[in-house]
């Protein structure tokens, strides 16, 4: 037996997009299962992953099952060393689980207001001031990270990371939401939008069945800022 990993929608589970990446960017083969978010099939799936009980679960070859993203995404590092999740140098390493930490414990305000959905993107959401403080806040997370550890790559710790796994859905809703931020943190949302394994999950979500009414706003739209070919159309 292998892994296991029950997941909810691909377009609006940004928890399953961050336990998936994990495998995905590892190289690491997993059976994925999933289930429709408020359907009785998904609670039926999760039950089958108990005592977890929030998607993404994952079960182990020996049985075991294991809950929560962060705990899930250290295992799969401890179990991988060969990956390179986490950044080599104890610096960046000590950086990067620190802003993995802080995402998932945190930046209730963007959540809330702008929840994962990678099936639309809106002209312009009326973010808070609560919305726009939490993203100065990853502003200053990504700079401090990409200043002090990015030169060799896109990514926060310059090959991808697990920290860059808890901001794929930060970057989606940039995008999704047409969210203001600057220039560099611009060129990370576009380097998501690119990506080829996020890029995958997208599509994937896209013929999962009829949008989920919860996530349906009245802003306006605009087409999703990446072209076909991966290029980005306008990032912010
Ligand atoms: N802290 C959890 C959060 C997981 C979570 O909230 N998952 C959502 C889907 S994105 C879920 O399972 N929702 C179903 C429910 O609330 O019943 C983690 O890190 O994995």
């Amino acid at each position: 037996m292998g892994y296991e990993l029950a997941i909810g929608d691909r377009s609006y589970s940004s928890w399953s997009l961050r336990g998936w990446l994990v495998f995905a960017k590892a190289g690491v083969p997993v059976k994925t299962v999933s289930g429709r978010l408020y359907s009785d099939d998904f609670k039926r799936l999760l039950a089958e992953f108990a005592p977890a009980r929030l998607a993404p679960a994952l079960r182990l070859p020996s049985g075991l099952v294991i809950g929560e993203t962060l705990a899930i995404a250290e295992t799969i590092a401890e179990r991988h060393p060969e990956a390179g999740l986490w950044p080599a140098d104890p610096d960046a390493r000590a950086m990067a689980r620190w802003l993995a930490s802080e995402m998932h414990a945190g930046f209730t305000a963007l959540r809330s207001h702008c929840p994962m959905n990678l099936r639309v993107s809106y002209l312009d959401c009326a973010p808070t001031e609560a919305v726009l403080a939490d993203l100065a806040r990853i502003e200053s997370l990504w700079s401090m990270a990409q200043t002090a550890h990015g030169a060799e790559g896109p990514w926060l710790f310059g090959k991808w990371s697990l920290a860059d796994a808890f901001f794929a859905p930060v970057a989606a809703r940039i995008a999704g939401y047409n969210l203001p931020v600057g220039a560099e943190a611009a060129a990370y949302v576009a380097t998501w939008l690119a990506d080829p394994e996020f890029r995958a999950w997208r599509a994937e979500g896209l013929s999962e069945g009829p949008d989920q009414p919860f996530y349906k706003r009245d802003w306006p739209t605009r087409p999703w800022p990446g072209d076909a070919r991966g290029s980005v159309v306008n990032p912010s």
